[in-house]
């Protein structure tokens, strides 16, 4: 068997999605995600300049071979371009030698180690009645652990409450992202917001009772002091994880954290490799591993850093926005239901849109996610609609405080 066409398709029904399709001369064919938010087109072009030409005539069975010759053969390693592109490879052949031999991707992971995934979805709102509301609705839709964010007095528009893109008219798939030649400036106080989050907290507490899994989000934007007294004040509150309290390229500030607060820690949904949770999961830093199949490599790497976290009783935690496309969102929950580490998917449904272009078998019912029994990874690409939605520029927002100063987003 080998591999005679490797195609980039760029769609964007409610947002923007880059996929590779595989077609060996079988005429098996395989989806990978390669989708990076605000940087799509970069990872199209490095597939179909550098890539697409070295998958012709190569085997399709050798993921780990393709793998390894992909990441070092470019000699420059790494980075979430590269990581992307080599992630939609492996993804594509992990579904092309499901289809071949006829069973789901976990199946090929060592089978199921459980009967669906739990999932979190995002409740937000500007003030403490919208997010109650919010939350309940997510208690209807069926999730099982619930992501709490909130916008702070003072601070105009504050990463994950979604009212305040739906106001604007400028919702992008339910996340943060928006359509434009430009990206849009938000404002951030690291101070009010950690004054005002330990209230919200008790709030939900108080309406929703000690049970209920709350996550939250920090979007990377506290200093390492700042993060250990967020982790403290929110510890009566038990959440389930606080996530990227730190931009956690300097790792070392997570031992600072960690010497101050029992709140469990979740971090890595920028990391790319395996090797930027080596010292994290060794010194038992962190609880949950944030990955992505996109933008970690693929599910071959995904399935390393899980086995390596297992030895510390570290759980996954992967990252589902809906920037992570429903191939991608697949391939990672296949890695989840195989592995016996997994902690929580995260889960934000893509739009209807979205899914009429991706035909998935994917199910979320009672608050619990499955992949599905097709062969493969259970998502066709559906050409005709994908080409109807061109590509239309769109970046994240970023972030200033109020003098002007950049500040992580
Ligand atoms: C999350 C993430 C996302 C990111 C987004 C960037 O926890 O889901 O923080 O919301 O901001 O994926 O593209
Ligand atoms: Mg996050």
């Amino acid at each position: 068997m080998k591999i005679i066409a490797a195609d980039v398709i760029v769609t964007s029904p409610s947002r923007n999605f880059v996929t590779l399709k595989i077609t060996t001369n079988d005429g098996v064919t395989g989806l990978g995600d390669a989708t990076l938010n605000g940087r799509e087109l970069a990872v199209a072009a490095y597939l179909r300049e550098h890539i697409v030409p070295l998958l012709l005539d190569r085997d399709p069975h050798r993921i780990e071979d393709t793998w390894q010759f992909l990441y070092r053969s470019a000699y420059w390693r790494r980075g979430s371009v590269t990581m992307a592109a080599i992630a939609a490879v492996d993804m594509a052949l992990w579904d092309i030698k499901g289809k071949v031999a006829g069973l789901p991707v976990y199946q090929l992971l060592g089978g199921a180690s459980r009967t669906g995934l739990a999932a979190y979805g995002h409740a937000s709102g500007r003030d403490i009645p919208e997010l109650f509301d919010s939350i309940k609705m997510h208690l209807e839709d069926g999730y099982t652990h619930i992501r709490v964010q909130t916008s702070i007095p003072g601070v105009r528009a504050v990463y994950g409450v979604a009212a305040q893109t739906q106001s604007s008219g400028e919702r992008y798939d339910y996340e943060p992202a928006s359509r434009g030649a430009l990206p849009v400036e938000e404002d951030w106080d690291t101070r009010a917001y950690l004054r005002h989050l330990p209230g919200v907290f008790e709030a939900v507490r108080n309406e929703f009772g000690p049970t209920l899994p709350l996550l939250h989000d920090g979007h990377h934007r506290m200093t390492p002091i700042q993060a250990a007294k967020l982790g403290k004040s929110l510890e009566p509150f038990d959440l389930f994880w606080l996530e990227d309290c730190t931009p956690a390229e300097n790792q070392e500030a997570l031992r600072l954290v960690r010497q101050h607060t029992t709140t469990p820690l979740a971090i890595g949904e920028v990391f790319n490799t395996v090797w930027d949770f080596q010292l994290l999961i060794r010194e038992q830093l962190i609880d949950y591993v944030r990955a992505a199949s996109t933008h970690f490599g693929g599910i071959s790497p995904l399935k390393k850093v899980m086995d390596y976290a297992a030895q510390y009783q570290i759980k996954s935690g992967f990252h589902g926005p809906t920037d992570v496309s429903p191939v991608g969102l697949a391939a990672q929950a296949h890695v989840g239901l195989a592995i016996h580490n997994f902690g929580v998917q995260e889960y934000m449904a893509h739009s209807d849109r979205t899914n009429s272009v991706f035909e998935q078998t994917m199910t979320f019912k009672d608050g619990s996610l499955h992949p599905g029994d097709a062969p493969g990874l259970g998502v066709e690409l559906n050409e005709e609609a994908a080409a109807a939605f061109p590509y239309q520029q769109a970046y994240l927002p970023y972030n200033r405080l109020a003098d002007g100063t950049m500040h992580d987003w």
